[in-house]
């Protein structure tokens, strides 16, 4: 039998696969060999003739969040060399039938004499030549995950390729997810401030990010640094029509667990004294009357408190306090050399610590933010009977406490995440007065009377130790300072 009489079939196969959201990085090549159906007969082609198929061109590795391509499916298929004149006059790619006609487009640069579209299959004629690459891109939204097998049949029997094509899960990203900063409080758990929006969904495909059982999780300990941490956050599913298509996981940003900061006046020149705690509970007070020289004390911390200072013990010095889980609130008073004392519990589920002197009796009242916006004031003057407020509400704020108005009566105040505060003024029937925005991206704000006028002036923390002091004496300019570490 005479080899060239009658071309031998070949047939192979090559898997490709595809993410959804991510393009392999590998390429497969497949080499066919076998006598070749020749344009002319007399013209005898090297043994060899090669035929690959690869799939993308950008290198992506596994745990890259970032997707360069996700709508395209690019099957490149290239056949001849630059000696080698080949005919394949006809070509067609058989491809799932869910995918719309749409979905397929053939290069430009091709010497295509015709193409066809016949919904499930790309078909077309090439001219003779030399060198020549077919590309196919097709769309792979609305594939479904699973394997499909298409065909390449160049019109001649010797040239039937089997092409497989794996759709598998695609890992979604999140842009603009942002964790708040937090203060130091001896647990790893944080805040999502922002889930922002899904990256790498295919095309109009409905995918919808679910939250309500998502946690961020400090991963390298619950420590507080000047330097930003890593922050996981997990639990978070997808539903949607296409959900099924993706996944969500390793998601991670960074936000930074700060020391905790307050302010008041340990000396009793009436200028508040910055003051920071170390993890060990130790302070470090920065005191006015010493030229801001630091000192410490302490330590002043019961595990997972929240932190804060006040004058509860009506001698004119700030006193140390946390208050507890559990609510109860832990005091070192200045008037017994700091010794430290238990009271309360002065608790609201969920709430925030806050302290003043909301009565005006000079001994500072324990005070509890809800989530609503709703303050609860324990009042020194009533036996420390609790009163609570109307909402003194702000999204997302956070709450402080000052005396802003100079009366004598601290002021409940909230400082949005825009760096707007919002003053409800005791002298004013509680009416709310809104700040210009003093703002230090990403800081803890504190209140006291730095410059020793009677007016209460907002500062803000920031995650580096620096404090930005709009001083009330000042028309409210700011300042800054050294960067104050415990
Ligand atoms: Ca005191
Ligand atoms: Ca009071
Ligand atoms: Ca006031
Ligand atoms: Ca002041």
């Amino acid at each position: 039998m005479n080899n060239n009489a009658m071309p031998s079939a070949k047939n192979e196969s090559v898997a490709m696969i595809h993410q959804y959201g991510k393009t392999t990085a590998t390429k497969t090549h497949l080499f066919l060999s076998g006598q070749k159906y020749l344009l002319s007969p007399a013209r005898t082609l090297i043994a060899a003739f090669g035929l690959f198929v690869a799939l993308g061109t950008t290198a992506v590795s596994a745990s890259d969040n970032l997707a360069p391509d996700p709508t395209n499916l690019n099957f490149t298929i290239g056949y001849g060399d630059t000696n080698t004149i080949v005919c394949i006059r006809n070509f067609v790619l058989t491809v799932p039938a869910d995918v719309s006609p749409t979905a397929y487009l053939l290069g430009a640069n091709q010497s295509w004499l015709s193409v066809a579209d016949s919904g499930g299959a790309v078909s077309g004629t090439i001219a003779t030549g030399t060198n020549k690459t077919i590309i196919v891109t097709l769309l792979p939204e609305g594939l479904s995950i699973g394997s499909y097998s298409g065909k390449i049949t160049s019109g001649v029997a010797w040239l039937d390729v089997t092409v497989n094509v794996d759709i598998t899960v695609g890992e979604l990203g999140l842009d603009g997810l942002i964790v708040n900063n937090k203060k130091y409080d001896g647990n790893v758990w944080g805040t999502v401030f922002s889930y922002g929006t899904l990256r790498g969904v295919v095309g109009t495909e409905e995918v919808i990010l679910v939250t309500n059982n998502a946690s961020a999780e400090f991963r390298h300990g619950a420590y507080p640094s000047s330097e930003a941490k890593l922050v996981y956050v997990s639990g978070m599913t997808l539903s949607g029509a296409n959900a099924g298509n993706y996944s969500i996981n390793n998601i991670r940003t960074t936000a930074y667990i700060m020391y905790p900061s307050m302010a008041g006046d340990f000396d009793g020149d009436r200028l508040a004294d910055p003051a920071m705690m170390a993890t060990s509970g130790v302070w470090k007070i920065w005191l006015s009357s010493a030229g801001y020289t630091p000192v410490t004390a302490g330590p002043f911390y019961v595990a997972g408190s929240a932190v804060l200072t006040g004058d509860f013990d009506g001698d004119r010095l700030a006193d140390p306090a946390v208050m507890t889980t559990n609510g109860i609130w832990v005091i070192w008073l200045s008037s017994v050399s700091y010794l430290q004392v238990a009271t309360g519990p002065f608790y609201v589920a969920g709430g925030v610590a806050v302290t003043g002197d909301f009565d005006g009796d000079r001994f500072a009242d324990p005070a509890a933010v809800a989530a609503n916006g709703v303050w609860r004031i324990w009042m020194s003057s009533a036996r420390y009977a609790p009163v609570t407020t109307s909402p003194l509400y702000v999204a997302g704020g956070a709450a402080a406490a000052g005396d802003f108005d100079g009366d004598g009566l601290a002021d409940p105040a909230a400082v949005a995440t825009n760096g707007v505060w919002t003053i409800w003024m005791s002298s004013a029937s509680y009416a709310p007065v809104r700040t210009i925005p003093l703002y230090v991206a990403g800081g803890a704000v504190v209140a006291g009377d730095f410059d020793g006028d009677g007016l209460a002036d907002p500062a803000a923390v920031a995650p580096n130790g620096v404090w930005t002091i709009w001083m009330s004496s000042a028309r409210y300019a700011p300042v800054t300072t050294i960067p104050l570490i415990p």
